[in-house]
């Protein structure tokens, strides 16, 4: 089994010291910081914005993985792509744009890793195309707009089918949703290369956050 990253729902974390939480994520192994960028329209919820995203990219030199949850990310995705750097992701919904794949091309164009979210209800046959240019598929397993939901069971049948085309077509498959530790030891050995932690698995445990990484990295498969 090929080794899968861990990346922490910043959403999830306790603002009232970011720092604090960034730095103790970051020596207790996480591999990546994931951002949640929410805009009240095209999700009903307003998590994290740019200022968030800034303070984050600025203490720590781990990759960033960016969320896009806006209307029309043309509009506004240089504002995300200044701050970031090589290795970091940024990921749109195709639902929210006329041309998701010109976005996704001024994501490539500044040496960003383009990446494309599909929520419980998209199908892989809507997003084929784009496939052939994303690096990373961010599959939800939840609808997104909120951290503490329910699993959506159905989102099994989109993962084989895109573990039938992630070697052809060269992309890798991340997790974003309610994840447990029964989903890594399931989807892990499948193919799914990352998975995101929220509340499900990570933060408010009362448990330091290295143990709470040690302990999935533990698992048996
Ligand atoms: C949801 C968002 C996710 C959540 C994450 C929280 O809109 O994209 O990244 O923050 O799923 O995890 P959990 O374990 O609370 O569902
Ligand atoms: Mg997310």
């Amino acid at each position: 089994m090929e080794k899968f990253e861990l990346l922490a729902s910043m959403m999830c974390a306790d603002y009232r010291n970011l720092e604090k939480e960034v730095n103790e994520l970051d020596s207790g192994g996480i591999d990546s910081f994931h951002i949640d960028i929410m805009d009240g329209r095209y999700v009903p919820n307003y998590a994290m914005s740019l200022n968030d995203m800034r303070c984050i990219r600025s203490l720590t030199e781990k990759p960033l993985d960016v969320h896009l949850m806006v209307e029309h990310p043309n509009n506004t995705v240089e504002l995300f792509i200044k701050p970031l750097k090589e290795g970091d992701t940024i990921y749109i919904h195709p639902e929210a744009e006329y041309h998701p794949s010109t976005t996704l091309q001024k994501i490539i164009n500044a040496g960003i890793t383009p990446g494309i979210a599909i929520n419980p209800g998209t199908s892989v046959e809507t997003i084929y195309e784009m496939l052939r240019i994303v690096d990373k598929v961010l599959v939800m397993a939840v609808n997104p707009g909120n951290a503490g939901q329910m699993f959506m069971p159905y989102v099994h049948k989109k993962f084989e089918k895109l573990f039938e085309l992630k070697d052809e077509m060269g992309f890798d498959i991340y997790w974003d949703g309610a994840c447990g530790a029964d989903k890594i030891q399931k989807y892990a050995p499948l193919g799914v290369r990352g998975f995101v932690l929220g509340t499900t698995l990570l933060f408010g445990k009362n448990r330091p956050y290295g143990e709470t990484l040690e302990a999935i990295r533990r698992l048996e498969f």
